[in-house]
Parts: structure tokens; sequence; C-alpha cells
């Protein structure tokens, strides 16, 4: 499967994160790619790097104020002190119910609250290069499949689900996932379905399509009322206006088996073939993998490749784009055998 890949990810590597209120080491980090990239190399997956420039597509995904701010965050953040560039921001405040979040605030901090949903999603000098050239990938991998490759792969990190129209979050800047579905729409697809399978509610493109019929979003994940990101997910989220009916979302509780999870698969394929789509996104998450050390689904190694065959079944083209998965040293194998399980189905 035609892969690309993320040339300038690895600008993107904060050292910390914060876990009750402590600095732990960052999950999402440079190794998870590497280790990708590692298996597909060893199982003879051509890998490319991106050629199509998202910039005209990531306005019609994100607010442009919110792009206009995540692009220059970083030498803002650094404007304020020189010795910021060896600190991470983190928001501290944010807008919730009854504040405002038409006006931008002057203050750097609050403006970063205003345009995240987290304080999870730490920004390091190379976020905005490693987030834009990520979306440059999903695009690329979008437009090979609406010139008529079967299926291609992003390779990317920074991850993109999270991430709404503006704001970031769970790890997330840009909507990988989301650009791929829009880019499928310009190149000339009717309809697209995008199933998201991390184990972590993709909030971010649930937002982003929730009011549209054209990008059919469904999602199977850890039930929000325990599970990150809490406040979006839950099984009565059905799409609104002319989206009404295109959002379907599968909750499942943490802890829930195998078996339980390919039954959710079984009800999003049946939708998803309902929908008569052009082209399928998937947003790859590895972490309903049963090692995964955030996450408290039970996927093994070779059901991921019983997920891409199943895939294979619904017969349409399809763009993958890797979200979360923080069982770094087997996110190789779990993502490959995705991959090729699709190209045997
Ligand atoms: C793309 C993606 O998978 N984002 C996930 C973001 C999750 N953010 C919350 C992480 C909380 C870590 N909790 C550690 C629990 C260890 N027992
Ligand atoms: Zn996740």
């Amino acid at each position: 499967m035609i892969t690309f890949y993320n040339p300038m990810h690895r600008g993107h590597a904060p050292a910390h994160e914060f876990f009750r209120g402590e600095r732990v080491p960052c999950f999402e980090s440079p190794a998870r790619v590497d280790y990708v990239e590692e298996a597909l190399r060893a199982r003879g997956h051509a890998m490319v790097p991106p050629d199509i420039d998202s910039g005209p597509v990531l306005p019609q995904v994100h607010a442009p104020r919110y792009l206009a701010f995540l692009q220059t965050a970083w030498p803002q953040w650094l404007a304020l002190d020189p010795a910021n560039s060896e600190v991470q921001p983190f928001p501290s405040v944010w807008p919730v119910r009854t504040l405002r979040s038409d006006v931008e605030p002057e203050n750097f901090i609050a403006r970063l609250g205003l345009y995240s949903m987290d304080n999870g999603t730490p920004l390091a000098h190379g976020t905005w290069d490693a987030a834009k050239a990520g979306a440059d990938a999903a695009a690329s991998a979008a437009v090979r499949v609406a010139q008529g490759a079967p299926a291609t792969f992003c390779c990317s990190r920074p991850p993109g689900h999270h991430a709404g129209p503006d704001f970031m979050g769970g790890y997330c800047f840009l909507n990988n996932a989301a650009v791929a579905a829009q880019v499928l729409r310009n190149q000339g697809a009717q309809r697209v379905a995008l199933l998201d399978v991390d184990y972590h509610h993709g909030n971010g493109t649930q937002s982003i399509f929730y009011d549209r019929a054209d990008v059919l979003f469904v999602s199977i994940h850890g039930d929000p009322r325990t599970e990150y990101p809490f406040y979006l997910g839950h099984a009565d989220e059905h799409g609104e206006g002319p989206g009404a009916g295109y959002n379907v979302n599968l909750p499942l509780p943490a802890g829930a088996t195998a078996q339980a999870w390919f039954g959710a698969l079984e009800q999003a394929c049946a939708r998803i073939a309902a929908h008569g789509a052009d082209a399928l996104v998937v947003s790859l998450g590895l972490d309903a993998f049963e090692g995964d050390p955030i996450s408290r689904f039970a996927l093994t190694s070779s059901d991921f490749s019983r997920l891409g065959e199943r895939l294979a079944q619904l017969r349409l083209p399809a763009v993958f784009v890797l979200e979360g998965g923080y069982a770094a040293a087997e996110l190789g194998t779990n993502a490959v055998n995705v991959l090729d399980g699709f190209g045997r189905g």
C-alpha cells in the first residue's frame, strides 16, 4: 500500500504532559511513527513524501483565526521571553459556558486556552511544521485514492481526530482525517464515509462534519462517561440540520471484549454500506490494543488483521490515517496488520 510519511514529525517532540497534576513523559512520542515506518519497510510497503499542499483545504475544515494562531503560536511564545524556548506553554484558563469566545484576548496563555480543549496537548517549536506536513500527507493520500489507487496510508503524527474546527486537544492540532475526507469531496466523491476506530471518540471530526450529510461519521470508542474526551461521543449524538442521521457513535464500556468490539464493527459497516459512499477514510487509532498503556479495550495484534480484512469487504477505496496508539513497540505490527489485512481481503 502506498504510504505517505511525514518528513517533519520529529520536530514535534514535547518533553512532558500532565497527569494528575504531575509532569510525565509524553505518551505521543516520535518513536511511535519510527516503529510504524520500520514495520512498513520490513513488509515491503513503499513510502513516499507528501506531494500535495493542504493549505487550500485547511480553511474548509478549520477556522482561519485558529489556523493563524497555531501557525504563529511558537514565535509568539518566544516573543514573550526568549527563555521560553526551553519551556512548554500550557493553557490554564478556558472560555467555558457564559464566557465569550468571540473576542480573541491579547494575552498569549488566554488565547492558547481559547484554542485548546485540554491541557494535555503540549506545543513544541516544530509543532506547526509537523502538523502541516501531516495534513499534507493526508491530502496526498486522499488525492492518490481519488486518482484510482485502491488504498493509501497516511503514516503521520501528531494525530488529528480530537482537533475541532477551532481548537487543539488530545495530542491533536490539525484534523488529518477531516482533511482527507474534504479532499476526497473536492476531488469529486459525492459521499464519503469516515470510520474512527481509535479508542478515544473523535470529537473533532464529529464536530467538523456534524451538520453535513456528505461525510458520514461513524466511531467505535470507549464510553465517554469514563473515557477521554468525556464531553462528546455519546450514542444519542446523531448529527444536526442537513447532517441529521449522518453521525453514528458506538460507545463501548472500558474493558469491553474483542467480541463486543467486532459486534460494534458490524453495526458500523452496515451503516457505512447503506451510505452509498464513493470512498472510505479510516481514522486508524491503534489504542484499542490490549497492551495500550492509557486505554482499556482488548484487541490483539491478529484482531487488527481481522479489522483490515473486514474493512476490505466494504469494497471501497480507502485512505487510512494514523491516529493514537501508545504501545509504541507494537504499533508497527498492529498498523501494518490492518493494512495487509485490507490488501488480502
Ligand atoms: C489521539 C489520541 O489517542 N489522543 C488521546 C488523548 C488522551 N489524553 C488523555 C491522556 C490521559 C492519560 N491518562 C493516563 C492514564 C494511565 N493510567
Ligand atoms: Zn486515542
